[in-house]
């Protein structure tokens, strides 16, 4: 409870600070979106990981209020963009399931959109698989929802809860993210597992990023199996507004 009222005071001092990792083609190294990553820079502890306070945030309630002011962000600085002209690519935003069983997370989006007049299409959601584990009517009318509207819809860590394949049974969603746990095989029969997720996904019409890409060898083997797009230390890590937008500015 003391922790919301330090959150409310921070996020209104702007200790909230937008980082973006690159998601990268792998066949031609071309940088073909972003993820946005949350980090709170505490003028005392210095940085802090979403992974400290993302979960807390969820238990209080914080987490919508947080993840309204990203997104806005997120699709402010798309606007500004676009009406200077320069270069954009589509930016991802993560929902928490909190969000979604607490407030209407359709009219926010849909709402930021229309204020800025952003075209949907630039915005990817990532929706973590663990949300879709009782896959209730809820969040399966959402997805369909959101993506009839022009958001492109992601599901995030697919892999790393027990529920996979009956989401993608349920669920209708543009992107498949593989989770970086996927990745650490070492064993034959894993990376047979890998192909046909893969080769899964590209039958659903999915397009398939692997997550936590760290080594030559990944990128070479993903290459293979038909994985075109990657995120991970390989490429990028997440960087600061300024240095992403350097990034795409000046194309290599
Ligand atoms: O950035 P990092 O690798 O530490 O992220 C850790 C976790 O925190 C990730 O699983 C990510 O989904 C989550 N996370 C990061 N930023 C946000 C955010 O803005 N909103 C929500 N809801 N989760 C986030
Ligand atoms: O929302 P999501 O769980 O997808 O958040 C991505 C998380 O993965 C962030 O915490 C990000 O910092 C982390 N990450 C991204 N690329 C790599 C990588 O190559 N290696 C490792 N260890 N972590 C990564
Ligand atoms: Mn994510
Ligand atoms: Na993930």
């Amino acid at each position: 409870q003391e922790l919301l009222g330090i959150a409310e005071q921070a996020l209104s001092d702007g200790e909230f600070k937008l980082y973006f990792q690159p998601k990268c083609n792998m066949n031609n190294g071309k940088i073909a979106g972003a993820e946005v990553l949350v980090r709170w820079w505490h003028p005392k502890k210095g940085m802090i990981m979403p992974g400290v306070f993302i979960p807390l945030f969820e238990k209080n309630g914080f987490i919508e209020k947080l993840d309204t002011h990203i997104w806005e962000k997120t699709v402010q600085w798309l606007k500004t963009r676009i009406a200077s002209g320069e270069n954009v690519v589509p930016i991802s935003v993560n929902i928490s399931r909190t969000d979604i069983t607490n407030m209407d997370v359709y009219l926010v989006l849909t709402g930021l959109v229309e204020k800025y007049a952003v075209n949907p299409q630039l915005l990817e959601l990532e929706i973590t698989e663990s949300a879709y584990i009782d896959k209730s009517e809820e969040i399966i009318n959402l997805s369909a929802k959101l993506m009839d509207y022009g958001f492109i819809v992601l599901i995030d860590d697919f892999g790393s809860g027990y529920s996979s394949l009956n989401i993608l049974k349920d669920i209708k969603a543009n992107i498949l993210k593989l989770d970086m746990r996927f990745l650490e095989t070492e064993n034959k029969k894993g990376k047979d597992i890998i192909q046909a997720v893969v080769y899964m996904g590209r039958w659903l019409n999915m397009i398939i990023i692997t997550e936590g890409v760290e080594k030559q060898e990944q990128v070479d083997f993903l290459r293979k199996i038909g994985c075109t797009y990657a995120q991970g230390f390989f490429y990028h890590r997440p960087m600061e507004q300024s240095a992403f937008e350097e990034l795409i500015g000046n194309p290599k």
